[in-house]
């Protein structure tokens, strides 16, 4: 190993990290080092965008110094592609705002540098005060999908085990929490099922709410291998890109999902096209039948602005008896003041149709963040860490036991949701917040609320690669975060594929890795001692893999990090005994599902209408999503990127039907603003036919575009419902 590499490693894993804070010998033993780091002329890692989850090639030079990538070919999930931002993926890392110190605001309102000692001080003596004077439910952390596990975990449990406060979530909530709540209701567990070759088995491919060419490419380009010349069905409002490479677009009406789904359960146990043995395999068949009486198509047609004639031949298509069947979702559902039903239609139509647990099949959410699924098993946020229960005590037990910690320390109530808190934050029940890899000051539903939170609150720390994103730039207290690529640990990806991440890259001045900073953190609240094993992201990983053991996704089989490379990534569940799996493996072939009977359940509740409907007064739909493959949420790394830039617009546009442009006399490339009930915001008209006459479209990558959106919930999962929401447009007064 070259000294130069060496160094680098010790910076990451080893003190002293820091020009100014010398560590206790003895925190982090060289001996932990991964002999995997040894420099050689390639290392892989799993990127850090998307939860598709491929795998890059890191070329190094001889100091162990990554200077180019390309897509690993022999990965099971990329076969050697990779989209744009994965290519292109080592960019952000050397961006002039990097955050390179700690950043602590002083008396005139200035964030000016700080040491560490001084940035740990303060964040210990302030959330201290905090908490003596409110108490443990005064402070809470919001979170990301975005890191390893093994930081996501150490932060769940430092912060409740360790710091004792109860409330804390993650972006998931924005992205996720549908699906989970979906999967843990009708399944007994957060499974989602497919295996990504399910897209190059089925006979029918249904993408409800999911735009795969822009968000998930190296997904699409499994469908495009797909030989048995699959029917591709794209469920959007919009024509999107995937829509327009489908052979069938149906352009339902915004949140015309639930009626619709409805109504195709309906035809199908009208025409008999049921498979009777998977049926069996569930509970609540007979209510759902009796409820699907009133979901004719003719009952449903006007909710969804579809023909009863298209709904009739949707659903044909979709029950075709010996025809695989697989259906895939992603905002478009979850992201649905109804969402939670939306899933379980769709999971009930797979379940009576018998489309489940075989090759081409699945009820199968598709994930956002790369390790979004890391989250939901480990965060230790709305799961108790290692997929458990908060409110089961026997699992509380073995959380202890394993992690060795006070029974007493692990809470029995769950936590508030990411809209509950950042509500008591409004209220004045919470007092601090601390921001970990996510800016929710641009992401977060109805934005402009948080600017007057901000004043309410007593103390926010926000930890981040960049000093600045929205949410830093108004932080009392900043602390610098390594970034993908100068950090170690594991990403699980949608088909449940655990995958490592490797440091080749040194991190900028004194950032260090979130997994560094919460050990740092642990010994300057006096907790240290309770973190004694989590003494580098390998121990972690070993420590609350072995929690796994018995849960659906038991991982105890997978020994260390090198056997996760050797295998190609390995799929949950792999319990000790394992070897000699498949390397693509789908849940529930068995027909088991993990509920307490073993059967899966047939759940649903009648639509309810729109939130925010249109009105004379606000007449648009204002839909939002993704707008480009080579941006990423709200750009603090793809808005790094020279490449990335050229591909996709500076400005904020908004996409209208050409006909209402006309009507409101406006060009291409006008400027316009459009207005909520709750802001306005100035872009350019971009008049594009791919979105519904009455409807907008403005891309969630520019920062101004939640100050429209409307705060209104899944009630099952507490998701935002991002994607409708009633606002006007006009050209904007010269
Ligand atoms: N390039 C890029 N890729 C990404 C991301 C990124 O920021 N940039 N983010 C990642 C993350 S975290 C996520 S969660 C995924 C999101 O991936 P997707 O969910 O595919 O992306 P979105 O554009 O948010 O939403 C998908 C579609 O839902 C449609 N939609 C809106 N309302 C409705 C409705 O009522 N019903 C139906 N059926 N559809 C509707 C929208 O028109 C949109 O085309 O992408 C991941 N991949
Ligand atoms: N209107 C609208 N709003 C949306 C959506 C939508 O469709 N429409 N989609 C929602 C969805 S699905 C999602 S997932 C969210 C995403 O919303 P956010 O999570 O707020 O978006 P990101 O830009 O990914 O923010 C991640 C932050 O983490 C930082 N970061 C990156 N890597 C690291 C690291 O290793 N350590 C630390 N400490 N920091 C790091 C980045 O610089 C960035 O500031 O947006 C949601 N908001
Ligand atoms: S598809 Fe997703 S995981 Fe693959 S290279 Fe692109 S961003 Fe990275
Ligand atoms: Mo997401």
């Amino acid at each position: 190993m070259t000294n130069s590499l060496l160094s680098r490693i010790l910076k990451q894993h080893t003190g002293p990290l820091t020009r100014d804070l010398v560590q206790e010998p003895g925190d982090f033993g060289l001996g932990k080092i991964p002999s995997r780091l040894k420099p050689v002329g390639t290392t892989t890692s799993i990127c850090g965008y998307c939860a598709t989850g491929c795998q890059l090639k890191l070329h190094l030079d001889e100091h162990g110094h990554a200077i180019n990538l390309s897509p690993q070919s022999g990965y099971p999930v990329n076969l050697g592609m990779a989209c744009p931002k994965g290519w292109q993926a080592l960019d952000p890392l050397d961006a002039p705002d990097r955050a390179t110190t700690p950043l602590l605001r002083d008396a005139s309102g200035t964030l000016q540098p700080c040491s560490w000692s001084t940035a740990l001080d303060t964040f210990t003596t302030r959330l201290k005060a905090i908490r003596e004077a409110h108490g443990h439910e005064s402070v809470a952390f919001l979170s990301t999908g975005q890191i390893p596990f093994e930081e996501m975990a150490l932060l769940g449990c430092l912060f409740k085990f360790g710091m004792g406060f109860l409330h804390g979530d993650a972006n998931t909530r924005q992205c996720m929490a549908t699906a989970v709540t979906a999967y843990k209701q009708s399944f007994g567990f957060d499974a989602p099922p497919a295996t990504y070759a399910d897209f190059e088995e089925s006979d029918v491919i249904v993408l409800i709410g999911a735009n795969l060419c822009l968000a998930h490419p190296i997904l699409w380009q499994r469908v495009m291998r797909n030989k048995r010349q699959p029917q591709i069905i794209v469920i959007d409002p919009r024509a999107t890109e995937t829509a327009q490479v489908a052979t069938q677009h149906v352009a339902l009406k915004p949140k015309g999902d639930l009626p619709l789904l409805y109504a195709l359960a309906h035809c199908i146990l009208r025409d008999g096209r049921v498979d009777s043995a998977s049926i069996a395999r569930s509970e609540g068949f007979d209510e759902f039948q009796s409820f699907l009486q009133d979901y004719s198509p003719a009952a449903v047609a006007a909710q969804t602005g579809l023909t009863v004639v298209q709904i009739e031949a949707l659903a044909h298509t979709v029950s075709e008896p010996g025809k695989r069947v697989s259906w895939w979702w992603t905002m478009g559902v979850n992201q649905s003041y109804e969402g939670v039903r939306t899933a379980q239609a769709i999971i009930n139509l797979c379940l009576i149709t018998g489309n489940i647990g075989k090759p081409g099949t699945g009820a199968n959410s598709i994930t956002g963040q790369c390790n979004a699924m890391g989250s939901r098993l480990f965060s230790n946020t709305t799961s108790l860490v290692g997929g458990h229960d908060f409110a089961n005590a026997a699992h509380r037990e073995k959380v202890a036991h394993g992690l060795g910690i006070p029974l007493e320390s692990i809470p029995s109530e769950p936590s508030l949701a990411y809209d509950q808190i950042l509500e008591a934050a409004e209220t004045g029940k919470i007092k601090a917040l601390w921001i970990v890899a996510t800016n929710p000051f641009h992401s977060w539903i109805d934005s402009g609320r948080l600017a007057d939170l901000r004043e309410k609150l007593e103390f926010l720390v926000v930890q981040d690669m960049y000093h600045s994103t929205e949410s830093a730039q108004v932080a009392d207290l900043m602390l610098p975060a390594a970034g993908w690529g100068e950090k170690d640990g594991c990403f699980i990806n949608s088909e449940r594929r655990i995958g490592t991440l490797k440091v080749v890259r040194q991190a900028p001045g004194l950032a260090l890795s979130d997994f560094r900073i919460f050990r740092l953190i642990a010994d300057a609240w006096g907790c240290g001692a309770s973190f004694a094993k989590w003494t580098h992201p390998e121990a972690a990983f070993q420590l609350i893999r072995d929690l796994t053991i018995d849960r659906p996704c038991d991982m105890t089989g997978i020994a260390d990090y090198a056997m996760l490379d050797e295998h190609g990534g390995i799929q949950w569940p792999y319990p000790a005994g394992s070897a000699g799996l498949a390397q693509e493996r789908r849940l529930f072939e068995d027909g088991i599902y993990y509920t307490d009977s073993g059967k899966a359940k047939i759940l649903f509740s009648p639509p309810a209408p729109l939130p925010e409907p249109t009105c004379g007064e606000y007449p648009f739909t204002l839909l939002t999503g993704r707008g480009t493959s080579s941006q990423w949420h709200t750009q603090t790394r793809t808005g790094k990127s020279d490449i990335l830039r050229k591909l996709y617009p500076e400005q904020l546009y908004v996409e209208i039907h050409p006909a209402d442009a006309r009507a409101l006399d406006l060009e291409d490339g006008d400027l316009v603003q459009v207005q909520s009930r709750r802001g306005t915001l100035t872009g350019s008209a971009y008049l594009a036919p791919t979105v519904q006459r009455g409807q907008l479209f403005i891309p969630m990558h520019y920062r101004e575009v939640n100050q429209l959106t409307h705060p209104s919930f899944d009630p099952h999962s507490r998701q935002p419902n991002y994607k409708a929401c009633a606002v006007r447009m006009a050209k904007r007064p010269t």
